[in-house]
């Protein structure tokens, strides 16, 4: 009886060492199902490479490892990404982004005329849910899927070209607070592309997976993510191998446009006590806002810029032609850009005391925190972070690819690869809400 036992171990054993044997000397499987990160403004891709075990985030010709996530309808094609995105001022109305603030969502008439108005293209009300309508020889509506569907198959087709082979699975992220509706309509996007979706993940969720704490001990996990015009905040509760969303709170009116609007209305004061002429010219805006990210950009590693920016600053009457432009000079410390934003900062902990009161948990009792998102890499927000938490908050990978990293670990967890084994398993919570701060 137990020579049975054995000799049938033993075949179980020679069988898992071939196999295991076999892995090592083979070459390394490729990923089949690719990680989605469809963002409100940026979109990207990535894979888990079975062999080296890690996630490869991939690029587009330029080396680019997002694209903006819009798309441009012009007389002869549509255009997806960075292309349509260089449409956006010679072809407004037809250049579509922010599609994922409409999709599968049913509004109020008068909430979604709101809406429309901060878009130069036109949003139409089609019962309740959005449509964008789009004018070229033709006119016609396009639905927030099918925007959604051409930037996933745009990414998708960047996915075959770097691996070589055609791909048919994903796994995609979406807002914790998507409802089932936003979900359906998410995963339709994707079908319309060609792709079957395995499993639809929350954004924070894949924010701690892209850090690992899928596989190590801890319980509360507090997620900051702070984009381009939105703070959202979650708290994470893992149990087991399962990630189970707490609470949620957020700010839909804040983030890194609305700290380079402050500097932007700083350097245009700047620029009427220096010449005595107010800034009005669109070009002159224009200039200076772009000139107000940069800096805003090189003020996380710097603890000074200068900038330099040519202004034509004429009145629009007097259009002297020819006159030269002006230089506009000056300089912005890290502190003084803080000053002007200290205010906008502070907001940031609102929502983080929100989701602890909800969840009932004191700061020091959240095991790990995790920062997502371009504007997280303020240095001023991390150290107020830091502060009110009395600890490092996890800041390795980098905030604008961790959603996209920890979908791709999802995605090679769903393609089965090897040496992974342990899966996230989120469990819906129907009744939460999000606590709005605006
Ligand atoms: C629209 O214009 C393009 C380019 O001029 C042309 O190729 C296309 O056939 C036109 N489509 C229709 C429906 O007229
Ligand atoms: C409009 O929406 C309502 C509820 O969402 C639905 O009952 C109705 O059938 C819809 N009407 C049309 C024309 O789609
Ligand atoms: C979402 O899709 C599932 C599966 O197709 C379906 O059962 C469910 O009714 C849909 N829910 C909504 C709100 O559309
Ligand atoms: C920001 O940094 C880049 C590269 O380091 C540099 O080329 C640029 O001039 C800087 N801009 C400002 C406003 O300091
Ligand atoms: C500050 C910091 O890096 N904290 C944690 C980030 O996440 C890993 C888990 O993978 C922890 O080990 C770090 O201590």
């Amino acid at each position: 009886m137990s020579g049975e036992v054995s000799m049938i171990g033993s075949v179980i054993l020679a069988l898992f060492l071939a196999g295991y044997l076999g892995q090592q000397y083979l070459p390394p499987p490729k990923p089949r199902v690719i990680g989605l990160d469809l963002g409100t403004t940026y979109c990207s891709v990535g894979v888990f490479n079975p062999g080296v075990g890690d996630v490869e985030v991939i690029a587009d010709e330029e080396g680019r490892k997002s694209i903006p996530s819009a798309v441009s309808f012009t007389l002869t094609e549509v255009l997806v990404g960075h292309e349509a995105q260089d449409l956006a001022d010679s072809n407004p109305q037809n250049t579509i982004y922010d599609a994922k603030r409409f999709i599968g969502k049913i509004f109020d008439p008068n909430l979604l005329e709101q809406e429309s108005a901060r878009y130069p293209f036109q949003v139409i009300n089609n019962n309740g849910s959005a449509e964008f309508l789009v004018t070229t020889n033709l006119t016609f509506t396009v639905s927030p899927e099918f925007i959604g569907s051409r930037l996933l198959l745009k990414m998708k087709q960047m996915a075959e070209k770097h691996l070589g082979m055609q791909i048919e699975k994903a796994v995609i992220s979406v807002p914790a607070e998507f409802d089932e509706r936003q979900r359906n309509y998410t995963i339709r996007a994707a079908n319309l592309a060609g792709l079957e979706i395995l499993r639809v993940i929350n954004e924070p969720t894949a924010a701690a997976m892209a850090y690992g704490l899928h596989k190590v001990e801890v319980f509360n996990v507090l997620v900051v993510d702070l984009g381009g015009g939105t703070l959202d905040v979650s708290l994470l509760n893992k149990q087991g191998g399962m990630f189970i969303t707490r609470a949620m709170a957020g700010n839909n009116k804040l983030g890194g446009q609305d700290f380079s609007q402050r500097l932007l209305q700083h350097m245009m004061d700047q620029v009427l006590q220096t010449f005595g002429i107010a800034v009005s010219l669109k070009e002159d805006v224009h200039r200076l806002r772009q000139h107000a990210d940069e800096a805003k950009l090189n003020l996380t590693l710097q603890p000074s810029v200068s900038v330099r920016v040519p202004l034509q600053l004429q009145a629009a009457e007097t259009p002297a032609a020819g006159k030269p432009p002006v230089l506009f000079q000056m300089t912005v410390t890290r502190e003084a850009f803080e000053e002007l934003n200290a205010d906008l900062f502070q907001k940031i902990l609102e929502p983080i005391k929100t989701v602890l009161v909800e969840g009932r948990l004191k700061a020091e009792e959240v095991d790990e925190i995790v920062l997502v998102g371009g504007s997280t890499r303020i240095p001023r927000i991390r150290q107020l972070i830091r502060q009110f938490f009395g600890k490092e908050p996890n800041t390795s990978v980098d905030p604008d690819l961790a959603v996209v990293t920890g979908v791709a670990i999802q995605a090679g967890i769903m393609g089965g690869s090897w040496p992974l084994q342990v899966s996230a398993i989120e469990i819906p919570n129907r009744h939460l809400r999000k606590v709005n701060f605006n």
